[in-house]
């Protein structure tokens, strides 16, 4: 029997994640064993899970299963880790505690495995011109009621000053947007509750604006803004005009705030005078009082007349300006909904705040604004990033010191109010030089102190020599006993910023294996082959349209529905490609010899090229998938007529 006769389902249906009849694993497996085998692993990892999120209550037993880094050949991580991909421009989709890389999503940068950057439906999400590159920071989840709710996934691009979605089910970008007003996004965050209506994210450089040459050299005209994006439509709702610059930012767990560390609040355009005063500050947002100055059209606009930008700026109503030490970087609110922390950098202090404070500074109960100050911690060098393990201890992450600072939040509060009391909790070291740190599901009313990851900005000589470009090391970390213990090293291609784990049972499900047909990321394709009167699951037909050319073929293992085409030079051709076969896992790619272009089709997708054959000849085109034994065979030919 033949991969393809083995590949057809009887009822024609599409194999889903807990039908393994027609798993590829099966298949390979060969037996009805290999199907049980996988039923069983899964079902395995799911007790895992469980008893990951119950070890405070539970004896060592359970204890033993959640903190096994160990995960044989077959068994499954209990936990998804979704890491940005910095100078890469991607997102990362790891396994925890195991730390092996399951895939990556390509975003803003071109990838050569799926064709991102080459197919016309990747570049429908691009737009046209778009930088070939990106630099991704910061990667959150969509939320429902401060919960993981595993719709999408929103990360910045530093580099070229957009914002990106990714759907989780498909774990592919579907919306990328350019903010104006702004230059060079950084912080990036979610609304959290009732649920992600906003994503929320920071302009870090200020510039003119417009920026087309006025001002060049005038910086008390430069400025930058705060931008809320809705998650559902992808377009601009509105963007705040604030003094200084905008770094990170967070949200609170009611809906109604949010919050930017500002490191250049002196407007300064070198690094001396970024450096001048001792205390920037953190800028508070009031959402609703923002909405309702937006609805009362007070706001303008400049580069965008689409985009209404309210004045936010010091002595405005909408915002709140808390000084606190020195170009603060990282700010993170506590999973109790309580507290946010601002990380002091320059001083060795983190600056705690109540959320509470903040609303009763809004509804003009408090008049100085240090008034929503709680404490300010001492904790060593360099604090950059917080995380918190849903007990009350709170992770620091020490650049300067090369540790991670554990302290306790209540203990700090109460440091705060002049009792002598020691909140530093342990001090680990970690190697080298710590940016963010981030603890499972931290981010979230579900912190379950778990796991810690240390994300570390130089290796050194923790791994085999490969050049002058290290890669960075990721240290995994127990935190669910008292002490922290460093678990494992993992170099990373560089340089994953900021990274967040949640469990696996949460969110595994909502992940599609296979296509639905006619999903909207090629919907537009088969519009296109609709018109063309073209059955996509069917046809294998070329269409002529002037000069050019549309070639609409299947693919099933081993062969392309068309065996050849021809066109004439300088024709514009359209390459179509669906993939009909049902088995999970059993995907092809079109690579176009000497014309530059790959790309992947899974099953039930609809891929397609576009470019000028503007070299006569012959140009075999073949599949890169290995996806059958005669999968060398799976090749046709491209015939040019001079
Ligand atoms: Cu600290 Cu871009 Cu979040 Cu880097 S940022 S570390
Ligand atoms: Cu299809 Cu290889
Ligand atoms: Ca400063």
């Amino acid at each position: 029997m033949s991969d393809r006769e083995n590949s057809s389902r009887p009822d024609g249906e599409t194999p889903d994640r807990n039908d393994h009849t027609v798993s590829r694993r099966a298949l390979l497996g060969g037996a009805a064993a290999g199907v049980l085998g996988a039923g069983a692993v899964g079902l395995a990892g799911g007790a895992a899970g469980l008893a990951g999120s119950l070890v405070g209550a539970s004896p060592a037993s359970a204890r033993e299963v959640a903190h096994s880094t160990d995960v044989p050949p077959g068994k499954l991580d209990d936990y998804y880790g979704v890491w940005s991909g910095g100078q890469s421009g991607e997102l990362r989709i790891l396994g925890v505690p195991s730390m092996r890389e399951l895939i990556r999503i390509p975003v803003f940068n071109v990838d050569g495995t799926i064709g991102w950057g080459i197919t016309n439906e990747s570049k429908r999400v691009l737009g046209p011109n778009a930088p070939l590159n990106g630099d991704t920071h910061h990667v959150h989840m969509s939320q429902t009621d401060g919960h993981y709710d595993g719709r999408y996934l929103f990360v910045n691009d530093k580099a070229n000053t957009r914002v990106a979605r990714v759907r989780w089910d498909v774990m592919r970008t579907d919306k990328i947007l350019h903010i104006p007003n702004a230059q060079s996004i950084h912080g990036l965050r979610v609304q959290r509750v009732p649920k992600t209506k906003y994503v929320f994210c920071n302009g870090e450089f200020r510039v003119p604006h417009p920026n087309d040459g006025r001002d060049l050299n005038d910086p008390k005209k430069y400025f930058t803004v705060y931008t809320a994006i809705d998650a559902e439509t992808m377009k601009i709702a509105w963007q705040v005009l604030v003094d200084g610059n905008l770094d990170n930012t967070e949200t609170d767990y009611t809906g109604k705030y949010s919050g930017a560390t500002c490191y250049n609040s002196e407007g300064g355009v070198h690094l001396a005078d970024m450096m001048e005063a001792e205390r920037d500050w953190v800028v508070f947002f009031d959402i609703p009082r923002i909405e309702a100055a937006v609805k009362a059209g007070q706001y303008k606009t400049f580069e965008d007349p689409d985009v209404p930008v309210v004045d936010g700026r010091h002595g405005s109503k909408l915002t709140l300006y808390v000084p606190v030490p020195k170009n603060p970087h990282g700010i993170n609110a506590s999973p109790d909904g309580k507290y946010v922390v601002a990380n002091g950098k320059l001083s060795p202090t983190v600056t705690v705040m109540s959320w509470e404070k903040v609303d009763q500074w809004f509804a003009g109960k408090l008049k100085d604004p240090r008034d929503v100050v709680l404490a300010e911690p001492e904790l060593g060098l360099g604090p950059l990033h917080t995380t918190y393990d849903g007990r009350g201890n709170a992770y620091t992450t020490l650049f300067i010191d090369s540790q991670i600072c554990k302290w306790n939040l209540h203990d700090a509060i109460r440091a705060g109010k002049g009792e002598k009391v020691n909140y530093i909790r342990q001090k680990l070291d970690v190697n080298f030089q710590p940016g963010h740190n981030k603890a499972s599901m931290a981010e979230t009313r579900d912190a379950d102190g778990q796991w810690l990851i240390s994300l570390n900005k130089f290796s050194k000589d923790r791994f085999l020599r490969v050049g002058p470009l290290h890669p960075d090391n990721d240290q995994l970390i127990d935190i669910s006993g008292d002490e922290m213990k460093l678990v494992s090293d993992n170099p990373v291609y560089c340089e994953p910023h900021d990274c967040f784990m949640l469990r696996r049972d949460l969110v595994e499900h909502k992940v599609k294996q296979v296509w639905d047909w006619g999903d909207p990321f090629y919907a537009e394709t088969v519009a296109m082959a609709k018109k063309d009167g073209i059955d996509i699951q069917s046809d294998n037909k070329i269409i002529r349209d002037g000069n050019k050319v549309r070639v609409y073929m299947t693919s099933a293992a081993p062969a392309y529905g068309l065996n050849e085409f021809e066109v004439n030079k300088g024709d514009e051709v359209t390459v179509v490609i669906t993939n009909i076969d049902d088995v999970e896992d059993l995907t092809h790619g079109f690579c176009l010899s000497n014309y530059g272009i790959n790309m992947e089709i899974s099953p039930h997708e609809t891929s397609s090229v576009t470019f000028t054959a503007d070299k006569a000849g012959v140009y075999w085109y073949y599949c890169t998938f290995f996806c059958h034994a005669l999968h060398l065979e799976m090749r046709g030919r491209m015939l040019v007529k001079a």
